[in-house]
């Protein structure tokens, strides 16, 4: 299965994504996500400038030896630019090997652990009527745990939630990168949002009961001791978890955190490797790591990290908001599927024209997400239609307090 050709893909029905198609000898193709929101044409180039070379004339079926190579042999380990590129070759050789044998991915990595993939999604509101309002359609559509983020009183623009409501058909989901030349400005007060956040969720709890999981991201803007008083105060709402609570450069931070608070939490989004982890897995500091296959190396890394995870009773929570192209949504729900300690997986669904460009078959059923039975990843990109979106400048946006100091976005 010597490898013919890789082509870097770079396509935008909606947002920027990246993908990596390998061909080998026998005719057959294998897919990857390389997106890397806001900063797409980095991972473009990485890959095309400097890894597609290297993967012509290798055998697709060595997946370990070929992430080692392009892991070592770059000898400038790590980052989100090398370890999106080297997800995206690790991905495409899974997809190649599950398509050689004729078995959906999930059967390659062990077999199906559960019937389907509890997903969670992202409800939101600039004020509670329209808060509850999204949770009900959520509900509505079929999900059975909800992500809830709402404004603060006396600032502009928040993480995670749209400048309109979302409208109840066609693309009305919340999409942090904006198309432009610049980034957006939006503020921030910390202790606005502690003073508010507990008062959200009590009308949440007491409107919906107390069954529905809910979780909640902070998006790393809190100080520890700031992240410990928020997971105490949002104790009596029984919280799913409580994301991102600290920028986690400082994995220590958390043992603070966790001294204070029973909330559970998860981490992890912005993770690349393994030991971004070490003292939060081994310190039982968090519940759930957040990594995708998109942006932490590949299937092959994933799978090492979810298995020294659960050795401390640390689940999965893998990231899937629309910057996770369906072919990384694809290799995440192949690796939710087959693992033991899954948690629960985020699912942002992508819009339509992103579906026209990338024919999948994993479904949506109640609440729950299914890769299918398709050999290799079961998604196809459509080259003709993807060739009508061409990419587009776009930015993720970026916070500033109210005296002007850039914040955590
Ligand atoms: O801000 O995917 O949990 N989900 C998130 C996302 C991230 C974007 C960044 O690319 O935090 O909305
Ligand atoms: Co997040």
């Amino acid at each position: 299965m010597k490898i013919v050709a890789a082509d870097v893909l770079v396509t935008s029905p909606g947002r920027n994504f990246v993908t990596l198609k390998v061909t080998t000898e026998d005719g057959l193709t294998g897919l990857g996500d390389a997106t890397l929101n806001g900063r797409e044409l980095s991972v473009a180039s990485y890959l095309g400038d400097h890894v597609v070379p290297l993967l012509l004339g290798r055998d697709a079926r060595n997946i370990e030896d070929t992430w080692q190579f392009l892991y070592r042999s770059a000898y400038w380990r790590r980052g989100p630019v090398t370890m999106s590129a080297i997800s995206a070759v690790d991905t495409a050789l899974w997809d190649l090997k599950a398509k050689a044998a004729g078995m959906p991915l999930y059967q390659l990595l062990g077999g199906a652990s559960r019937k389907g993939i509890l997903a969670y999604g992202h409800a939101s509101g600039q004020d509670q009527h329209q808060l509850f309002d999204s949770i009900r359609h959520h509900l509505d559509v079929g999900f059975r745990a909800i992500r809830v983020q709402t404004s603060v009183p006396s600032l502009n623009a928040v993480y995670g939630v749209p400048a309109a409501p979302a409208s109840r058909e066609g693309d009305g989901h919340y999409e942090p990168a904006q198309r432009g030349s610049l980034p957006a400005e939006e503020d921030w007060d910390t202790r606005a949002y502690l003073r508010h956040i507990p008062g959200v969720f009590e009308a949440v709890r007491n409107e919906f009961g107390p069954e529905l999981p809910l979780l909640h991201d902070g998006h790393h803007r809190m100080t520890p001791i700031e992240a410990a008083r928020l997971g105490k105060a949002l104790e009596p709402y029984d919280l799913f978890w409580l994301e991102d609570c600290t920028p986690a450069e400082n994995q220590e931070a958390l043992r603070l955190v966790r001294q204070h608070t029973i909330t559970p939490l998860a981490i992890g989004e912005v993770f690349n490797t393994v030991w971004d982890y070490q003292t939060l897995i081994r310190e039982q500091l968090i519940d759930y790591v957040r990594s995708s296959v998109t942006h932490a190396g590949g299937i092959t890394p994933m799978r090492k990290l979810v298995d020294f995870a659960a050795q401390y009773q640390v689940k999965s929570g893998m990231h899937g908001a629309t910057d996770i192209s369906p072919v990384g949504m694809a290799a995440a729900l192949h690796l939710d599927l087959a693992i033991h300690n899954f948690g629960i997986q985020e699912y942002m669904p992508h819009n339509e024209r992103t579906n026209e460009v990338f024919r999948q078959t994993f479904t949506f059923r109640d609440g729950y997400l299914h890769p299918g039975d398709e050999p290799g990843l079961g998604v196809e990109l459509d080259e003709k239609a993807a060739a009508g979106f061409p990419y587009q400048t776009a930015y993720l946006p970026f916070s500033r307090l109210r005296d002007g100091t850039i914040h955590d976005w």
